[in-house]
């Protein structure tokens, strides 16, 4: 090991992955994201972030995710996974923008030579990674991109292949804690899928065999996890992939995924022909974090249920489990959501435990989560989990019940511990906590929709020439510039009845997204037309994309 940078080979492979001398890169929200064939540089400097991350933390095991989750199939992007298997720290999100954007290779080292410097790195450590991508078809050459990097800085690189996201969220944890006493699981798909699925049995065991699930893979890699975990579940639960084309040009999150569900309120129209009245359906998104659940009344109308709709579900099981289990004083459940969070689903939850809410972004999320003794954390969109606390898994693995109905009160909620993946949002992991409730509960599509009624509501993105003269207060429910248009934007939600609309700059796109929601569909569609149009006007937007309709 060398104590300084190897700048020769450093300069060797940089050359050849020079940045792209007109485009400014960003680590937003979900890290690199942008157009697929302008990222190669971007990769390659990754690799050696990941490297120096590592080093920093004296060699522990960072997670590099190569994925443009449901965003169109011409995009990717790249983001890195801290050792607990949580987002990476924030002021390594700046670091990484700094170094992305260093224009030649001269001022790439000299960019890394002042981050090892600033961060103190000790680059006699070693470094330790594991990858792996999606099914885009840009993912192998950027993968390519990121091993020279690796390369670059002489690391100990695992490629983990063609996996879900939270599936390297899991490897990532599951390396760094083996052989502790944290030891989270075994480390390989095999392990994965075992640890969810033997939970999963021990959860239902006793109880009817559900009606199959009919899940939208969205064309991406969950078709393939999709289909691993379906062989695993065995008779337990019956799985029907749909969207599982991952080859096909185009086909990925295309007119199908968690995310067109949401944003839309449509049934995927693949799925036409295959849902049945009343049967349960599911959609993923691109890398399998996100799940939106659905079904078809006898109607044939759709109705949807969303991250909300989620929480409330697993929120009251939990809770529920805690009482029977006699837990009550020593195990506290709380809510993180966001503001996106339907207004009907933070009053129910509002009504039965404390409920936070945060900005936009797992990380925001995930930390307010852990202020819990049982955090569960869902945004609108389907991303969410449950994180337990140290203190309560000890507490739960302490206990001694005194009656049958205590004992396996505490039995199911240390199984929950080892269904719910603890590092991120699941959409498999999270699918079968669903399933679980339901089947407990007794629940059909209907029934669980029922708990309580969603006020309409409606998403909106306009283009403006920089997103980023928008700033927001109070977890983004909240305008503090463009001055004065907060004001304008009450003074139109007022005259709405059950009216609520805020504006934020996205942190993945070069967007402002609108929502509002209202009493009536027509009033939450208007009412978010309305506020784009102010938005748009104010920000002096490109005329072709002034809001005509919703994307
Ligand atoms: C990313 C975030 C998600 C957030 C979304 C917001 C992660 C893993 N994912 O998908 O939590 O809801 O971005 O996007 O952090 P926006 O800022 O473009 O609205
Ligand atoms: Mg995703």
């Amino acid at each position: 090991m060398t104590s300084s940078l190897s700048t020769d080979l450093i300069r060797l492979l940089s050359d050849q992955h020079p940045k792209p001398s007109n485009i400014h890169f960003q680590y937003g929200t979900a890290g690199f994201r942008t157009l697929g064939s302008t990222l190669d540089s971007v990769l390659f400097r990754v690799g050696i972030i990941a490297a120096l991350r590592s080093k920093k933390l004296d060699g522990r095991t960072i997670g590099v995710m190569v994925t443009a989750s449901h965003n169109p199939e011409e995009d990717n992007g790249v983001k890195l996974v801290d050792p607990r298997g949580e987002m990476l720290e924030a002021a390594w999100e700046g670091h990484s923008t700094t170094i992305s954007n260093a224009p030649t290779t001269d001022a790439l080292i000299e960019a890394l030579e002042s981050l090892v410097q600033t961060a103190k790195i000790d680059l006699s450590k070693p470094a330790n990674v594991v990858y792996a991508r999606d099914t885009r078809p840009s993912g192998p050459a950027l993968v390519s991109a990121l091993a020279d990097g690796f390369k670059a800085m002489n690391a100990t690189a695992r490629n983990a292949g063609v996996v879900t996201t939270p599936i390297l969220h899991y490897f990532v944890k599951c390396i760094n804690t083996k052989g502790t006493k944290y030891s989270y699981g075994d480390d390989s798909e095999e392990g994965y899928y075992q640890k969810l699925t033997t939970s999963y049995k021990k959860l239902v065991a006793g109880k009817a065999a559900q009606p199959a699930l009919v899940v939208d893979c969205a064309n991406g890699v969950g078709a393939l996890a999709g289909k691993q975990l379906s062989e695993h579940l065995g008779d337990t639960l019956q799985l029907v992939l749909e969207n599982t084309s991952i080859t096909k040009p185009g086909a990925l999150n295309n007119a199908c995924g968690a995310d067109y569900v949401k944003v839309s309120q449509k049934l995927p129209p693949s799925l036409a022909n295959v849902l049945k009245p009343g049967q349960r359906a599911c959609s993923l998104d691109g890398d399998a974090d996100r799940l939106i659940y659905f079904y078809l009344d006898d109607r044939g109308a759709f109705h949807m249920l969303d991250g909300d709709k989620i929480a409330a579900l697993v929120a009251a099981f939990i809770i529920e489990l805690v009482k029977v289990a006699g837990l009550d004083d020593q195990i506290k459940v709380g809510v993180v959501q966001t503001a996106y969070a339907n207004g009907a689903s933070t009053k129910y939850l509002q009504e039965r435990l404390p409920v936070k809410c945060v900005p936009t972004g797992v990380k925001h999320l995930h930390h307010a989560a852990e202020r819990y003794n049982v955090g569960v954390y869902f945004e609108a969109n389907g991303h969410g989990t449950v994180l337990f606390s140290q203190p309560t898994l000890d507490t739960l693995a302490e206990y001694q019940p005194s009656t049958p109905a205590q004992s396996r009160a505490v039995e199911h909620l240390v199984s929950l511990t080892e269904l719910i993946n603890q590092t991120v949002g699941d959409a498999l992991s999270d699918m079968l906590l669903v399933e679980v409730v339901l089947s407990h509960k007794s629940y059909s599509g209907e029934e669980w929709n029922s708990l309580y009624v969603d006020l309409p509501n409606r998403l909106a993105k306009v283009s403006v020439p920089d997103r980023n003269a928008f700033k927001t207060e109070d977890a983004e429910r909240r305008l503090v510039s463009p001055p004065g248009l907060q004001a304008r934007i009450d003074e139109l939600v007022n005259r709405y009845q059950g009216g609520r609309s805020f504006v934020r700059p996205s942190g993945t796109e070069d967007v402002v997204r609108v929502y509002a929601e209202a009493a009536l569909r027509t009033q939450a569609d208007e009412l978010a037309m309305r506020v784009a149009g102010l938005v748009y006007d104010e920000a002096g937007g490109d005329p072709s994309s002034r809001p005509k309709e919703f994307l």
